[in-house]
């Protein structure tokens, strides 16, 4: 759900790693919470990073979900930016299986937190439904849906295994 307003920002190191990112958008969007997509590279376009944090809070974006592989320092360097919470998303590579990029995300210096999730689609279907969460606090519009997406899910879950 694209929008003029976007509520969160999901930002990615590379075109290369939207495929994982994806799962941010669709879950977002099955929410019905608007954002929006930028490639923003920390070390490639280091200004334009600067620029997107700085300016992220006064165009109305409440949540910043950043996807990133390898040195993996853009979810870092955005929340160093910005005082809106910002949701890691390390990328699976091809060295270190992505262990990389989790450690790169996780191993943040005490007093600018970056909150990280599993590495990949995982993590990006999770930064989602935690973005939700954290909007849900106070609309309770997506509270709601929050809460009947959780429960299609838990409805979902087949008692016994199919042979
Ligand atoms: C990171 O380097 C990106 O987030 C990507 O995961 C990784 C590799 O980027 P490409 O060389 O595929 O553009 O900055």
């Amino acid at each position: 759900m694209a929008s003029d307003s976007p509520l969160v920002g999901i930002i990615m190191g590379s075109q290369s790693d939207l495929d994982v990112m994806r799962n941010a958008v669709e879950t977002l969007d099955e929410l019905g919470i608007s954002n929006e997509m930028k490639i923003l590279s920390a070390h490639r376009n280091p200004e334009q990073v600067n620029e997107y944090a700085a300016t992220a809070r006064e165009r109305g974006l409440k949540v910043i979900i950043a996807g990133a592989g390898m040195a993996a320092a853009l979810p870092g360097v955005v929340a160093a930016g910005t005082p809106l919470p910002v949701l890691g998303v390390p990328m699976e590579t091809r060295v270190m299986g992505g262990m990389d990029s989790l450690l790169s995300m996780a191993q943040m210096p005490g007093g600018i937190p970056v909150g990280t999730l599993a590495i990949g689609k995982a993590g990006a279907k999770n930064a989602a439904l935690l973005a939700a969460a954290i909007l849900a606090l106070g609309d309770e519009g997506v509270a709601g849906r929050l809460d009947a997406f959780r429960k299609k899910q838990n409805q979902a879950i087949a008692e016994v295994p199919a042979k």
